[in-house]
Order: C-alpha cells, then sequence, then structure tokens
C-alpha cells in the first residue's frame, strides 16, 4: 500500500516574509528543507510547521497564506510572538540545544519555558491531527517536537510514525540534568522508529532509556510498556547531484570568475556555518592564527574565507558570540594583514547558492571544525562539489559527519596546534593523494543522498509497524480473548500452569519483597476452588518460599524451575535424583563478581544458585553477567550444569531440568486435558511453553519475542484475565445446577 507521507518540522521548507506591507514566499535554507522538499512532494505528502513570521505580524491574513501554501502541500502551523519566545528561542534554542550539544554552562533549566515548549508541541499535535489519519506515515523531525510522537500517538494510536534527530543525542551523564528527562524519553517512545545520525547517539538514548526509565532492549528494539520502539541509525545524505553538478550553471561560472579575480592565485580555505557557539569559531581563528604565526611563508599565499551565517541574534550568547568573532577577525587582520591582503575574508550574512557552490570549488581546502555536530552538511557538500576531485577536507571528530568521512584530515577543534599543523599539510598534500581520498568520500555520497536516506528511513518505520502489528495480533484481547473464554468455559478438565513473578505480580528489588497480596491469593484460591481446574504454580522460588506464601490455597507447586514438585497436600518429591556438590566450584566465582558489582548479590536454592543484577546500575550490570556467564561456562560444561538468563538474574541449576519437563509431568501423567494454558514473562517460561501441546493457549506477559501464541501487556492484565475466568464459571455454575 502507498501510504501518504506527513513531514512534521520546526520550518516548513518554505519561509513567509513580509516587507513593505506585502508577504512573500522564499525557500527556506537548511539542509532538511532542500533534501526533501522534492521527496515529499512525490509522495504525495503533507508538511507541516511554521512558516517563520509570528503571527501578529500576519493578522487577518492567515487564510490566505494557508491557501496558499496549501498548493505547494504545506500546512502551516502559526506560532504568536511569546511562544515564539518561549518555545523556540526558549526551551528549544536555551535549554535543548546547548546541553544536547554539550554546553552545560550556558543551558537554562526554566519551567516557564518547558511549559510553553509542551503547549506549543501540543499545537502541532492538533494542526496533524486536522490533515493525518492512522493511515498515513508521519515523519516528525528534530529536537524542537520532541514530545509530539507520543502525543499523536495517544490520539492515533495505529499510525505509522518515525521520528529524526538531526543534533547529537548527549551521553546519560549529560542528558540526566534535565528536570524533563522522563517526559521527553517518554515523548519520543510515541514513535515506532527512533532514528538518529551515528551509533554513538543510539548508544546514548538506549542507555537513557534504559537508565531513566527502566526499559530494556535488544538489538536496537526497546521493550516499553505496552509495545516495541526500533531505534537505529540513519546517516543523513545531501542532495548530491545538485552541487556535483552545479559548477556546470553559467551563474555558478560566473561567481568562480568573479571571486577568482577578488583573491588572485592565493590559495583557498573555507570555512561555513551557522554563527554559533558548537561551530568552534574561535578555536578555528586561533589555530588560523597560529598557522600564519608558525609559517610565514604562506602569508599573502593564503586567504580564509569565512561564512558566518547570522542566527538567534537575539540570543544573549550569540549576540556575545558575534562580538568576540569580529574582534577575532580584525584583530588576526590587523596583525598579519597588509595593503593588498587581508588573511581572513568574513561574509557575515548568508550567501546566496551559486557563491556557496562557486566557493566550495574554488577551496583548496575546507576547515570544518566544530565543537559538536549533529552530523555536518557543509563536509559532505564541499566533496560532492569537487568536479576534478582536488581539495582537502579537515574535518572536526566531533562532527557526525566524522564517522563517515575516515578518508578526511580528522582533528580533535580544541587542539589548535594540532588544527594548526593540519592547515599546513593540507595545503601541500600532494595531488594524487587528493584525488585518491576524495574519489572514496564521494563514492559513498553520490550512493547513499538524502533521497535514499529518506527511503531507507522510510522503510525501515514501516517494517517496524508491521512488527507491531504482528505483536498487536497476539494481543490476548478482543476477539481473541472471548474464543479463549468460550474455550474455558465448555472445560471440563482444565490445567492452568502459572508462572508468579513478572506474571502475576511485578518485579522488586529484592526477591523477598514480592510476597503476594491479598488479590493475587483471592485469584488464586478461587481459580484452585472450581472443581474443573487444576492449578499449578511454576515458579523459580525455593520450596520453602512457595510453601510460606501459598502452601495454604490447595494449589500444586514446581520450586526452583522445576527442581521441586508438590501436588497439592503431598509432600515435595524431587524430579529426579540430583546433586548439589558443585555448588561449592561455582559459589566463589559468583561471589567475585557480586563483590565487583554494587547491588548485585547471590541467591542460594537448594539445587540452584542465582545472580541477582536488578538494583546494580543497569549497565554495569548487563556487562558483568556477561562476563560471569563466560566465566562460568566451562566449570557448567564439567558438573553436566546449565546457566539460565531469567529477568535480570542468572542462574546455574541441573542440567535438562527446566519448568518445561516438571511440566510434563501434569501434561502427560495427569491428562487428558480439554482446555490447557501457560502464563510466563521470562525465558526460562520458553520451555514451558515449548512443552506445551499445539492447542494450548501459551501467554506471555510483556512484548518481547518469544514461543508463546499470545501476549498481555501487564500482570495487571493476567489478574485481570483470571478474575474473568473465575467470573465465567461461578456463572456458568449458577446457570447449570
Ligand atoms: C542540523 C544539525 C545536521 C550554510 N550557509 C549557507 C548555506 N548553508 C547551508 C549549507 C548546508 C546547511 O546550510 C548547513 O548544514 P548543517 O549540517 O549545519 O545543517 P542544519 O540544518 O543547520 O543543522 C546538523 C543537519 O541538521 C542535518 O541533519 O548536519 O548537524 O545541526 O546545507 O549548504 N546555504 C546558502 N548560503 C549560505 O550562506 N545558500
Amino acid at each position: 500500500m502507498n501510504k501518504r507521507l506527513i513531514i512534521i518540522a520546526n520550518r516548513l521548507p518554505v519561509t513567509v516574509s513580509k516587507r513593505e506591507g506585502k508577504i512573500h514566499y522564499h525557500p527556506s535554507a537548511g539542509g532538511l528543507a532542500t533534501g526533501l522538499g522534492a521527496f515529499y512532494r512525490e509522495k504525495k505528502g503533507v508538511w507541516l510547521g511554521w512558516p517563520g513570521l509570528a503571527s501578529e505580524k500576519i493578522r487577518g491574513l492567515e487564510e490566505s497564506i494557508a491557501s496558499y501554501l496549501k498548493e505547494l502541500d504545506c500546512s502551516p502551523v502559526f506560532l504568536n510572538q511569546r511562544q515564539i519566545e518561549n518555545f523556540y528561542y526558549g526551551f528549544s534554542n536555551k535549554t535543548l540545544w546547548p546541553l544536547f550539544h554539550y554546553f552545560v554552562h550556558y543551558t537554562l533549566f526554566e519551567n516557564r519555558m518547558w511549559e510553553s515548549y509542551k503547549r506549543v508541541n501540543r499545537l502541532y499535535c492538533e494542526a496533524a491531527l486536522e490533515v493525518a489519519t492512522e493511515e498515513d506515515v508521519i515523519w516528525v523531525h528534530d529536537y524542537q517536537l520532541l514530545l509530539l510522537p507520543a502525543m499523536l500517538r495517544e490520539r492515533l494510536p495505529k499510525a505509522t510514525i518515525g521520528f529524526f534527530l538531526h543534533i547529537p543525542f548527549p551521553s546519560f551523564e549529560i542528558f540526566r540534568l534535565l528536570p524533563w528527562r522522563e517526559e521527553i524519553l517518554e515523548g519520543l517512545l510515541g514513535a515506532d522508529l527512533v532514528g538518529f545520525h551515528t551509533y554513538d547517539y543510539v548508544r546514548h538514548f538506549l542507555s537513557s532509556v534504559r537508565r531513566i526509565l527502566g526499559y530494556d532492549h535488544s538489538l536496537g528494539l526497546i521493550t516499553t510498556r505496552n509495545r516495541l520502539v526500533k531505534v537505529d541509525t540513519f546517516p543523513i545524505g545531501i542532495d548530491f547531484l545538485k552541487f556535483a553538478r552545479a559548477a556546470e550553471l553559467p551563474e555558478v561560472k560566473n561567481e568562480i570568475h568573479r571571486l577568482r579575480r577578488r583573491i588572485g592565485d592565493r590559495r583557498v580555505i573555507l570555512s561555513v556555518d551557522r554563527l554559533d557557539y558548537t561551530k568552534g569559531v574561535a578555536e578555528r581563528l586561533d589555530a588560523y592564527e597560529l598557522f600564519l604565526e608558525k609559517n610565514p611563508q604562506y602569508r599573502d599565499k593564503v586567504i580564509l574565507v569565512m561564512v558566518a551565517v547570522p542566527s538567534r541574534t537575539k540570543v544573549d550568547h550569540y549576540i556575545h558570540l558575534k562580538r568576540q568573532v569580529d574582534e577575532h577577525i580584525g584583530r588576526i587582520n590587523g596583525r598579519f594583514g597588509t595593503l593588498g591582503w587581508s588573511p581572513i575574508l568574513y561574509l557575515y550574512r548568508s550567501v546566496p547558492f551559486p557563491t556557496l557552490s562557486a566557493l566550495y570549488n574554488l577551496a583548496d581546502v575546507a576547515l570544518v571544525t566544530p565543537l559538536r555536530d549533529g552530523m555536518n552538511l557543509v563536509a559532505k557538500e564541499y566533496i560532492a562539489s569537487k568536479r576534478d576531485n582536488l581539495g582537502v577536507l579537515i574535518l572536526s571528530e566531533m562532527a557526525g559527519a566524522a564517522r563517515e568521512m575516515g578518508e578526511a584530515l580528522l582533528v580533535n577543534p580544541y587542539n589548535v596546534g594540532e588544527v594548526a599543523q593540519t592547515i599546513k599539510a593540507a595545503l601541500e598534500m600532494d595531488k594524487e593523494e587528493q584525488r585518491e581520498r576524495n574519489i572514496r568520500l564521494k563514492e559513498r555520497l553520490r550512493r547513499y543522498d538524502v533521497r535514499r536516506w529518506a527511503g531507507e528511513f522510510l522503510d525501515r518505520v514501516n517494517s517496524v509497524r508491521a512488527l507491531q502489528e504482528e505483536m498487536e495480533e497476539k494481543n490476548l484481547r478482543g476477539i481473541l480473548l472471548r474464543r479463549f473464554l468460550e474455550d474455558y468455559s465448555r472445560a471440563h478438565r482444565a490445567l492452568i500452569l502459572l508462572d508468579y513473578d513478572g506474571t502475576l505480580t511485578t518485579f522488586t528489588d529484592r526477591p523477598e519483597k514480592a510476597f503476594p497480596d491479598n488479590e493475587v491469593k483471592n485469584i488464586l484460591k478461587g481459580l484452585t476452588a472450581i472443581p474443573t481446574n487444576r492449578v499449578v504454580l511454576i515458579s523459580g522460588r525455593k520450596k520453602e518460599n512457595l510453601d510460606r506464601w501459598f502452601g495454604d490455597l490447595g494449589m500444586d507447586l514446581v520450586a526452583e524451575h522445576g527442581v521441586w514438585l508438590k501436588e497439592s497436600d503431598h509432600p515435595w518429591e524431587l524430579i529426579e535424583p540430583l546433586k548439589q556438590d558443585w555448588k561449592e566450584a561455582i559459589r566463589p566465582i559468583m561471589e567475585v563478581y557480586a563483590d565487583r558489582t554494587p547491588g548485585a548479590f547471590i541467591e542460594e536454592k537448594e539445587f540452584s544458585l542465582v545472580w541477582h543484577y536488578r538494583k546494580a546500575e543497569p549497565e554495569l550490570g548487563v556487562t558483568r553477567a556477561r562476563e560471569l556467564k563466560d566465566a562460568l561456562l566451562n566449570i557448567t560444561e564439567n558438573f553436566n550444569l546449565t546457566i539460565l538468563e531469567g529477568s535480570k538474574v542468572i542462574e546455574v541449576k541441573p542440567a535438562n531440568i527446566n519448568k518445561g519437563m516438571a511440566a510434563m509431568r501434569w501434561i502427560t501423567n495427569m491428562g487428558p486435558w480439554d482446555f490447557i494454558m501457560a502464563v510466563g514473562d521470562d525465558w526460562t517460561d520458553e520451555d514451558l511453553f515449548e512443552a506445551l501441546p499445539q492447542e494450548a493457549y501459551s501467554i506471555k506477559v510483556g512484548f518481547g519475542l518469544s514461543k508463546a501464541k499470545f501476549n498481555m501487556d501487564s500482570p495487571h492484565r493476567v489478574r485481570g484475565l483470571l478474575k474473568e475466568m473465575i467470573k465465567v464459571k461461578t456463572e456458568k455454575g449458577r446457570s447449570e445446577p
């Protein structure tokens, strides 16, 4: 099915301005607008965003602007001056932008701005609901709209929603500073797919989700309370052909001649960016100054053309930065300049595309040295523009682009000495080497251009949606639930196999704290009291523990994942003769790992040893669990033991004994049954699901991959199901005396 594409970004690809009382429309600057501008129209899509002008300035003209934009498949979200101040200049650009770029000392945390951010995200949501349906693919962009995916999900539960972040996602240590970190993460997890430029950003995001919200992930799939969310890297490309072909355009050729006349035969070093403190302009100027100081032979032979596009000119840090840069350039030009030569040609404005392309063509060296940058398109555009494949790209390690552009000269932008030396090396690199590096870079840029980027993102979001739907189909509710209850109500002999922790109750920090509340006891009592039922609680817990909690309920019990079995009033039996001598070899190893992992501890059962790490710092816990498993592998083989990975536990126990094997005692020895169900939540329950006959109902609690035929979201819903079962039989009992 060809779904419609709805793009939602802070800005529209068309900017509206007002001059002398008249409204003008022109294309917006920036990589996203140019890259996706044509793409979404081909997909018969709609682009939603702010047209760039405060609503006070266009009072009474909203409708005519909206209808003009509609012709361009754009749908405007109008923002007033206060919203622009608090949402855009405020929370987006004084909180998220500096924090996500590691400028913690520039970051403001103000509730007023946060409130506005929430309200404006809501406004985008309402605007989206006027055009979008659940049949569409909705693609939300960037840091201004982090809450929008969840808002949309609430209103359009079945829509396909993707989110892409264009700036870095910072490490957990930085992200955790945000007072509203939970809301932001939950906001993003409303999407089906969350995309980033690099693997580092993915890693940081997953780590924050795990540590802050407690949701685990595997292979980039996060299991939230009720859904799966995929997280992946999609390094953005550029409109390759636009840059590669530009040099043939007459207006670009003219610009090249004009600039060449002005610059003479001097070597050109180019830098192009928005004037932003993340771009490392001061450090770059320091490096250039040092280069001129150390290499007098290059004076009057080079020129640094510095295009600095004015940005956020009303924000204090930017006003200050502008002043600093002006003074710095003045100082360098004053120090080294001569009557006929200024070392820096400073263009504090946005230049038209032909000039930009001409500069890319002319430049012998591109100096792209941001202190932090999500990707950086200038680096890519420079290489794509080089028809003769000559020119050297000096690129900051801190730009996302550095991850894919290994053939560039990579530098640490804070290391002024290194950057100065690299400028010299770039000017002296032989042509063959330049060609070799650039051909390789260019090939990748040609193959993975912005269309391919968008295409891959959209393919992936659709496939994640398909996976979601598969999970939805397994969710035991609606018709499936009705059929289940009908089957059960007809049954004359029903076998009910239940896990306890994570299935009938949520997890706690320490296993002994998860004692059953009255509700769960009443449910189990109620189920067991129905004469046609046989209820078995199959747990990993110790038998003493199960006796204490459930001994008086009349159910059958299985302890230690199948080691011990007990039929209602009978004594406990061992499933088969087992040894314990292996514990002496295993316990010391587990102790070492418990000592090295704050929060981890060992639980000893009669025939197994369990290493718990639920309370440990999550990533350390996972790493140590992996190491522990490695350390145990050799020994367990010798003793015929098996290592189980449960939910935040590593358990060592006799091989071949598992919940499935234990369940066979009831399934085969005590059959036949006309209804069998098993409910469980973790790896140890997979053995149980596997042991069930075809027609049985196997139900996994949670949304991870499983052999179970059905899913339920939470222990709360499992309790609801069991209550329904009791009700069904009781009602039936009353109506069939
Ligand atoms: C975000 C992330 C990420 C610049 N000056 C002029 C001009 N430009 C164009 C360039 C380029 C774009 O603006 C700037 O590239 P960025 O990579 O900084 O893109 P942004 O959209 O600002 O930033 C960034 C990007 O999103 C994409 O995901 O790479 O890390 O911060 O396309 O050509 N264009 C013209 N005149 C100029 O003076 N015509």
